[in-house]
């Protein structure tokens, strides 16, 4: 019998906050990358992967595109963009309730020479109603290897329009085999998630700048003999004043940073959780070479 498994890369991208994660995770059925209601929440390049009996679909989820002001945006917009030479599938994600943005404009300006099929994902469809006509995307339109004719509306908090989309996708992939695991959810390891869960928690918790200052280490993960998971994590800030900020008056912040926390990751971990967590000052680390490269926020890879 010959073989018609498919399997492929399929890239995320789009500026903040239009829903990107949040698909990643209702494709996978798990959440295992952060998703909020602030803008660049996601800062690396993160792998989903969906397996079945038929094909292997990797999500890559991509921070979003945006105007940078620090070396921390300048890495999170290169690894967006490193993406794209290396998928078979690009998603080009838009938000439908705010519909064409100035700064989807500049993402379409980077899309426009990509050699792979591109699909326009119009998410949040559940914040309009059913007659809304969404607008029209001059710009992509002559360049005629891309097929931009193929929008779809979705809703990553619905499910609405996600299996026509991931049926699309699959259409898409070459025939091949699988390049992980059939069990295997993502390219990242427990801790690096665990790190990302907490990071979520102080993005909830706090407001202005204090939540893009922030980066979370995770020092030991270790599973003790009565089944507990032990994870001891620091949160590193950049200014003393936001030191107090993320422990609160009496460290209510931050327990209930480590409690909201603590939820999601006994749900990842299938394990009670124990949480020990420390907060320190890095002065100034989104731009200095050396933390972005001590917090994984380095973009190795070449442009
Ligand atoms: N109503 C509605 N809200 C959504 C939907 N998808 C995502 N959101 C919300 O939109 C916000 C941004 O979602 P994210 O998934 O973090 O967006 P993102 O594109 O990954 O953002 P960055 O990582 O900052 O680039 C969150 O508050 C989500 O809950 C949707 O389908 N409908
Ligand atoms: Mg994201």
């Amino acid at each position: 019998m010959m073989n018609k498994f498919k399997s492929g890369f399929v890239a995320l991208v789009g500026r903040p906050n239009v829903g990107k994660s949040s698909l990643l995770n209702s494709f996978i059925g798990q959440k295992i990358t952060i998703t909020s209601e602030k803008p660049q929440t996601t800062r690396n390049q993160l792998r989903g992967i969906l397996t079945t009996d038929d094909y292997q679909v990797v999500w890559i989820d991509t921070p979003g595109l945006h105007k940078s002001l620090h070396q921390l945006g300048d890495q999170m917009n290169r690894a967006a963009k490193s993406v794209l030479s290396d998928v078979d599938v690009v998603l080009w994600v838009l938000d439908a309730g705010a519909g064409l943005t100035a700064a989807d404009q500049k993402v379409a300006a980077l899309l426009k020479d990509i050699k792979v099929p591109l699909l326009v994902v119009w998410n949040k469809n559940d914040l309009i109603t059913p007659e809304t006509i969404l607008p029209e995307l001059p710009m992509l339109i002559p360049n005629p290897i891309q097929r931009f004719d193929k929008q779809f509306r979705v809703s990553a908090q619905t499910g609405q329009g996600l299996d026509e989309l991931l049926a699309e996708v699959v259409d898409e992939l070459p025939n091949g085999p699988a390049f992980y695991p059939p069990d295997q959810l993502t390219d990242h390891p427990e801790r690096y998630i665990a790190g990302e869960f907490l990071r979520e928690q102080v993005l909830r918790f706090t407001e202005d700048e204090v939540p893009h200052s922030i980066a979370v280490q995770v020092e030991e993960m270790k599973e003790r003999s009565n089944g507990r998971i032990y994870i001891n994590a620091t949160i590193y800030v950049e200014r003393d004043s936001q030191k107090g900020i993320i422990i609160g008056a009496k460290g209510e912040r931050l327990k209930n940073i480590g409690q909201a926390a603590r939820e999601n990751l006994e749900r990842l971990l299938d394990a009670p959780v124990y949480l020990s967590l420390w907060v320190k000052v890095r002065k100034n680390w989104r731009n200095s070479e050396v933390f972005l490269k001590e917090f994984g926020y380095w973009e190795e890879r070449p442009k």
